[in-house]
C-alpha cells in the first residue's frame, strides 16, 4: 500500500504519484469514491493532472481538425438548407475545440503550448478525421456515425471527476444532439433516395466501418491509459463497452435501412450480450494515429496554414505590452 490509499507502492509508481504527498492523495481519492467533482484549485496528483491534460488537450484537438474533412463540403452542399447546416455545425465543432483547450488550460498548460504539439505532430487527435471526405454521403455518415459515436463517449464521460470538463462535454453532447439529427437526416434521405444514393452511402459506409470501430480506442487488453482513468473516474467505461454501446445502438439503425457493413463476422453474441467481429487490423489504427494515415499531413498542412494566416488578427487583439506566443516559432 502507498500511504492510506488503495494504490500498491508499484501502482504508485506507475500513475507518478511518488511526488504527491500519501495523506493528501488518501483526501483526494476518498473525494473521487464519493462522487465529487475535482475543480482547478483543488489539491490533485501530478499524474491525474497530466492524464487529464493529455486525454482533454487531443479531445480539443479532435474538434477542430475534425471540422476539416466535413468543411470541404461547404461549398458543395446540395441545396441551401443543408449548407445552413452544415456551416452551423461545423462552426459548432470549432467552439467545442475552444471550450475543451478552456478545459485543458485550467491545468496549467497554455493554448500555445497545445496548438504547437498538435502543429509539431507531437499529440494526437482522432484517428477518423485522417480520412477523406470524399463524397456527400461521407458527410452523412460523419454526421450519423461519428457524432453519434462522440456522443457516446462524451454522455459517458460527462460524468467523470474532473469539474471543467464534465461542464464543457454536457454543452457539447447537447449540441451534439443536433449534429445527429442533421446527420440522421442526411444518412435516412440518401438510404431512401436513388439507387446512386443508395450506392455512394453504402460505399461511404464500408470505408468508414474500421475507423469506427478504431474510434474508442484499442481494444481492453492493450489499452494503456483506462486503468489508471477508470481509477479515477476520468473516464467512466472501457472503450470495448464503449465501442459495444455504439454497435449496440447504430447496427440494428443500418440494417433497418436495408444498409450492410463489410464484416461477415458482426453478430451479437447471445450468451456474452456482447458484439463480435474481425480484427479490425488494429496496425493501421497505430499507423493512423501515429501519423500515417491517409490525411494526416494535408490535416495538420491547413492548420498550420490557418495558424499563419490568422497571426495579424491576433496580434492585433493583444494589448500593446503582451506579446503572442507564436506557434512552431
Ligand atoms: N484516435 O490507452 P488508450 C469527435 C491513443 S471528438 C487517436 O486506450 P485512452 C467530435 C491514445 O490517445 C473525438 N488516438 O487511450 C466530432 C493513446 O495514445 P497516447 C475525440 C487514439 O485515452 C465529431 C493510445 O492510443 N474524442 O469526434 C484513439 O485510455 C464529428 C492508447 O490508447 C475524444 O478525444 C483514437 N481514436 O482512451 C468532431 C474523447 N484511441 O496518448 C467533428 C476523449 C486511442 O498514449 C466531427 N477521449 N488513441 O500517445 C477518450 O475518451 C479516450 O482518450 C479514448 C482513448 C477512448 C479516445
Amino acid at each position: 500500500m502507498y500511504g492510506n490509499t488503495s494504490v500498491t507502492a508499484e501502482e504508485a509508481k506507475n500513475l507518478n504519484m511518488l511526488q504527491d504527498d500519501p495523506e493528501k492523495l488518501a483526501i483526494f481519492e476518498a473525494r473521487i469514491e464519493r462522487g465529487e467533482k475535482i475543480e482547478p484549485g483543488d489539491w490533485m496528483p501530478e499524474g491525474y493532472r497530466k492524464q487529464l491534460i493529455r486525454m482533454i488537450e487531443q479531445h480539443a484537438h479532435s474538434e477542430i481538425v475534425g471540422a476539416l474533412p466535413e468543411g470541404t463540403w461547404i461549398t458543395r452542399s446540395p441545396g441551401f438548407k443543408r449548407k445552413l447546416a452544415l456551416i452551423a455545425k461545423v462552426q459548432d465543432e470549432i467552439g467545442h475545440g475552444q471550450l475543451l483547450y478552456s478545459a485543458a488550460e485550467t491545468l496549467g498548460k497554455t493554448r500555445e503550448e497545445m496548438l504547437n504539439d498538435l502543429l509539431s505532430g507531437k499529440s494526437k487527435y482522432s484517428n477518423v478525421f485522417n480520412y477523406p471526405a470524399k463524397t456527400w454521403a461521407d458527410v452523412a455518415v460523419i454526421g450519423f456515425l461519428v457524432d453519434g459515436a462522440a456522443i457516446v463517449n462524451q454522455l459517458i464521460n460527462s460524468k467523470g471527476s474532473y469539474g471543467p470538463y464534465c461542464r464543457a462535454l454536457d454543452r457539447i453532447c447537447f449540441e451534439e444532439s443536433f449534429h445527429l439529427k442533421q446527420g440522421h437526416d442526411n444518412f435516412v434521405y440518401l438510404a431512401t433516395g436513388t439507387p446512386q444514393q443508395r450506392e455512394m452511402l453504402q460505399e461511404a459506409l464500408n470505408r468508414w466501418y474500421r475507423p469506427l470501430l478504431h474510434f474508442f480506442g484499442p481494444s481492453d487488453k492493450t489499452s494503456v491509459h483506462s486503468e489508471k482513468l477508470m481509477k479515477w473516474k476520468i473516464k467512466l467505461a472501457s472503450n470495448d463497452d464503449m465501442r459495444n454501446q455504439f454497435l449496440d445502438q447504430y447496427v440494428p439503425k443500418i440494417y433497418e435501412l436495408g444498409l450492410t457493413l463489410p464484416d461477415e463476422n458482426l453478430k451479437k453474441n447471445p450468451e456474452t450480450n456482447k458484439w463480435e467481429f474481425s480484427d479490425p487490423d488494429w496496425d493501421e489504427f497505430y499507423r493512423v494515429v501515429n501519423g500515417g494515415g491517409p490525411c494526416n499531413e494535408e490535416r495538420l498542412e491547413v492548420r498550420r496554414y490557418a495558424e499563419e494566416q490568422g497571426r495579424w488578427v491576433r496580434q492585433a487583439l493583444m494589448k500593446p505590452n503582451e506579446s503572442y506566443v507564436t506557434p512552431l516559432a
